[in-house]
């Protein structure tokens, strides 16, 4: 379905992954089917973080792009009905006009804008949105513009 809405012209609004526990890490092929969704694992046996989202087998969490919860529901019996259309309805809620430097579109600058153009910077990857000072290079620059924007200079 996530490649169906990427064709509708959603790419890079939605993104798909599964959290695992490392105890049934041997079973990995099972929860993706084989397919190429991402998974990532929780350590057991803690588990942390589905105990702290206090999760069950097969539930599905679905998060807005500001990373509030929308919903978490059992999938063992089908997706839900409704999913495609919230998913859209999300999307839409995602603001159309990129700020520049704004690397996670929740349409403000933070730290977390610093981290990610960091990142990228780190692995020697260019983006349009962290270009600030558009010169098509990535690099401390932008990056100073941006702590310049955070502290209000
Ligand atoms: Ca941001
Ligand atoms: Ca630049």
């Amino acid at each position: 379905m996530v490649d169906n809405l990427y064709e509708d012209g959603y790419e890079g609004k939605v993104k798909l992954f599964g959290i695992g526990k490392t105890q049934h890490e041997s079973s990995l092929s099972n929860w993706t089917n084989g397919n190429n969704t991402s998974v990532c694992m929780d350590q057991s046996p803690e588990n942390i973080v589905w105990n702290d989202w206090e999760a069950n087998q097969r539930d599905l969490f679905i998060l807005d792009h500001l990373g509030n919860l929308i919903s978490q529901s059992n999938i063992s019996g089908g997706l839900p009905n409704d999913l495609q259309s919230t998913l859209i309805e999300l999307m839409n809620q995602i603001p159309d006009n990129q700020i520049p430097g704004d690397m996670n579109s929740d349409g403000g600058i933070n730290i977390l804008d610093i981290v990610l153009i960091s990142n990228l910077i780190f692995v020697n990857e260019f983006d349009e949105t962290g270009d600030v000072n558009s010169d098509g290079i990535l690099n401390i620059l932008d990056i100073v513009l941006l702590i310049n924007v955070i502290i209000g200079r």
